[in-house]
C-alpha cells in the first residue's frame, strides 16, 4: 500500500455490504481502505481487484485486504459489516447471538489498534450491535454510530419519489426509531421541496408507503432468496463516512446512544444526528405527537429486549 495522508477507513467484513462499501469509498475518493475478513485470501483478492480498478476509474486511493488487525492500526473510521446476513424467513433478531459473538471479537481486536476511530456499525440487529460495540470498545457515544436511518429514509424517499413522479433529490424523509419492524417514519416531517407529503398523498396510500418502507429489508431478502440488501446499505454507510471525514455537519438519521434525548436513556435508537469530524456532534430533538411518542416507545421496547438477551441491560 502506498503511504498517503488520506483518511484511513477499515471495513470489517468483505462480504456483500463490506466489499460494496469499499468500492464506493474508493470511487468517491473518501480515503484509503483496509478490508478485513476471516476468510483467507478473500479480502486480499477483492482488495487487489478493486486496486486494479483504480486506473480505469481514475482513483489513487489505496486498498489492502487482510485477515488480521495489524494493518488496520490508526484508522480514522471503522465500518463494521462482519456478521451473518438474514436468510428468507429469518428475522433480524434471530441473528442476535451469533452476531454478538462476532461483534465482540472484532471490536475487542480492533479498538485498541485505532483508539481514536469512529465506529460505524452496520451488522444486525443494528441497534443492539451498536450498543455492544460501544461497550466493547469503551469509546464515547460520539464515536459509535449505527447505520440504519439513512437506509430506511432512502427507501422511504425512493417510494415517495416514485409515487409523486419527482426527483429523489427533492424528497426529504424523516425516520426515527429502531431498525426493523418498529421503525417510525414521520410523514409530517417528510417533504417534497418543502411541502409535507401529508399534503400530497392521501392518508391510506401514505400508510401503504410507510408499511413498504418498514418492510423494505424483507422485500429485498424475499427477492434475492439468499442474503440481504447491499447496494443501498453500502451507499448509506459511505454517506455517513464522508459526512464525518469531510466534517460536513450533515443531519442524518443515525442510531445513537440516548442520554435523555426523546425521553429515553441508555439505549441506541435512530434519531437525527449532526455528523462531523468528531462523529455525532449533536442530536436534534423535535416535538413528537402522542402517537409518534407511542411508536417510538414500542421501538425502544424492542431494542431493550435485544440488549437484555445479550446482557447489556
Ligand atoms: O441497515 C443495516 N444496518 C443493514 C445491516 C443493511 C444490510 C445488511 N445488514 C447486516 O450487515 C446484515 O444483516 C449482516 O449482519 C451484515 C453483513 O451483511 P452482508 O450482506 O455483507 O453479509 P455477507 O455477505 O455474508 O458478509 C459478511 C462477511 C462475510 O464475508 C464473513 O466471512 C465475514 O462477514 N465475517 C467476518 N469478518 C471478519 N471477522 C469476523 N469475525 C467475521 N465473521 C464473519
Amino acid at each position: 500500500m502506498i503511504a498517503s495522508t488520506r483518511p484511513k477507513i477499515t471495513v470489517v467484513g468483505a462480504g456483500h455490504v463490506g466489499a460494496t462499501t469499499a468500492m464506493r469509498l474508493l470511487e468517491q475518493r473518501v480515503g484509503d481502505v483496509v478490508l478485513v475478513d476471516i476468510v483467507e485470501g478473500m479480502p486480499q483478492g477483492k482488495a487487489l481487484d478493486l486496486l486494479e480498478s483504480g486506473p480505469v476509474q481514475g482513483y489513487d486511493c489505496q486498498i489492502a485486504g487482510t485477515n488480521t488487525y495489524d494493518e488496520t492500526a490508526g484508522s480514522d473510521i471503522v465500518i463494521m459489516t462482519a456478521g451473518l446476513a438474514r436468510k428468507p424467513g429469518m428475522s433480524r433478531d434471530d441473528l442476535l447471538k451469533k452476531n454478538a459473538d462476532i461483534v465482540s471479537g472484532v471490536i475487542e481486536g480492533i479498538a485498541p489498534k485505532s483508539p481514536n476511530a469512529i465506529i460505524i456499525m452496520v451488522t444486525n440487529p443494528l441497534d443492539a450491535m451498536a450498543h455492544l460495540a460501544m461497550v466493547k470498545s469503551g469509546f464515547p457515544r460520539e464515536r459509535v454510530i449505527g447505520m440504519a436511518g439513512v437506509l430506511d429514509s432512502a427507501r422511504f424517499r425512493t417510494f415517495l419519489a416514485q409515487e409523486l413522479k419527482v426527483s429523489v433529490e427533492n424528497v426529504h424523509a424523516f425516520v426515527l426509531g429502531g431498525h426493523g419492524d418498529t421503525m417510525v417514519p414521520l410523514p409530517r416531517y417528510s417533504t417534497v421541496s418543502g411541502v409535507p407529503v401529508t399534503e400530497l398523498i392521501a392518508p391510506e396510500r401514505l400508510a401503504q408507503i410507510v408499511q413498504r418502507t418498514r418492510d423494505g429489508g424483507a422485500e429485498i431478502v424475499k427477492l434475492l432468496k439468499e442474503g440481504s440488501a447491499y447496494y443501498a446499505p453500502s451507499a448509506s454507510s459511505v454517506e455517513m463516512a464522508d459526512a464525518i471525514l469531510n466534517d460536513r455537519k450533515k443531519i442524518l438519521p443515525c442510531a445513537a446512544y440516548l442520554q435523555g434525548e426523546y425521553g429515553h436513556q441508555g439505549i441506541f435508537l435512530g434519531v437525527p444526528c449532526k455528523l462531523g469530524r468528531k462523529g455525532i456532534e449533536s442530536i436534534f430533538e423535535i416535538e413528537l405527537k402522542a402517537d409518534e411518542k407511542d411508536a417510538l416507545g414500542k421501538s425502544v421496547k424492542a431494542v431493550e429486549e435485544l440488549v437484555q438477551v445479550i446482557g447489556l441491560r
